[in-house]
């Protein structure tokens, strides 16, 4: 089903909030969704959590937005949703509307922290490489520090979408539709290694094995690869590792969505040098022509 109205929207924001016991205020997220207000009824809207300290009290929200006259960072900019910056952060999705085809775009935004994010995402049928992302102008070092890493662990040509971080000024390079092989414990071990993330316990390796997605995040200041997700798409509210499980269950088994059939949950597993953390996004709406457009996993192929 889809078609929701922003105030739809906003009342299963707040239920969602409310089971993260995060403060939802209609002055924080109103004018977000006045400014998609059009993109709303043919969305696919994710709702979603992160454990660890640092992701306490928050809930992000997720929403398509079509191709247009404008993208969303310029719409996110005339409406004072943030502010004009010279960081290269500010040029990066026009640079990359200049260079790769899109078919689509998504924002991000927190209850309590507002707008944060943009994301791109490619035809399923023309993926892009990591390569030729790495020479577009705007785009952080670190991309092409690290492109020759990940083409020989077969991620090169299997970037499925983008997405620019304007608060954290970071940018996540998602992958997509790769052969299995990439999620061999053998091969995951060892390009973790070459990254210089931390490695995984048995139990989430096995977990890792699973994923229909991998990202990465990088930033202006680094050479480095910032954090890795492996991220699983799955209708099972109890599918990341029991002792990891309880924060995330209750998000998993309660969270508003409006269409037929099961939740539609999405896991990830997150490396960074600080250790592991683990987010769930839940599906609230999943208009099925944009659901086709992003559709990276046989897993949910029934959905549409
Ligand atoms: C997760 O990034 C990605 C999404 C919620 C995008 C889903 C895309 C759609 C277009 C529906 P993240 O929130 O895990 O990354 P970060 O580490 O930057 O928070
Ligand atoms: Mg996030």
């Amino acid at each position: 089903m889809s078609g929701a109205k922003a105030e739809d929207v906003y009342s299963a924001m707040e239920e969602s909030a409310r089971l993260l016991d995060v403060a939802c205020s209609r002055d924080k997220v109103w004018p977000v969704l006045t400014a998609y207000e059009d993109a709303l009824a043919g969305a696919v809207i994710v709702f979603s959590m992160a454990t660890s300290e640092r992701h306490a009290g928050e809930l992000d929200y997720t929403i398509t937005v079509p191709l247009g006259d404008s993208d969303p960072y310029a719409v996110a900019l005339s409406n004072g949703l943030t502010a004009e910056t010279d960081h290269p952060v500010g040029a990066l999705l026009a640079d990359i509307r200049q260079q790769c085809p899109i078919r689509g775009y998504a924002i991000d935004c927190g209850v309590v922290g507002g707008f944060k994010k943009t994301y791109a995402f490619f035809p399923l049928d023309d993926l892009q490489g990591l390569s030729k992302l790495a020479d577009i102008p705007s785009m952080p070092r670190a991309l092409a520090e690290n492109a020759s890493c990940f083409a020989r662990y077969g991620l090169d040509d299997k970037v499925t979408m983008v997405g620019i971080d304007y608060q954290k000024k970071t940018m996540n390079v998602y992958f997509g539709r790769f052969p299995a092989e990439c999620l061999d414990p053998k091969t995951v071990l060892s390009m973790l290694g070459e990254i210089g993330l931390p490695e995984l316990d048995e139990q989430l390796l096995e977990f890792v094995q699973k994923s229909f997605s991998i990202y990465i995040t990088v930033g202006w200041d680094s050479p480095k690869i910032d954090r890795i997700c492996f991220a699983v798409i799955t209708p099972d509210s109890t599918a990341l590792p029991a002792r990891v499980e309880p924060e995330l269950g209750h998000f998993a088994k309660s969270s508003p969505y409006a269409y037929d059939g099961e939740r539609i949950l999405v896991y990830g597993a997150t490396l960074s040098p600080d250790g592991v953390y683990y987010k769930l996004g839940s599906y609230y709406q999943m208009a099925p022509e944009t659901w086709k457009l992003l559709q990276t996993s046989g897993a949910i192929q029934d959905r549409v």
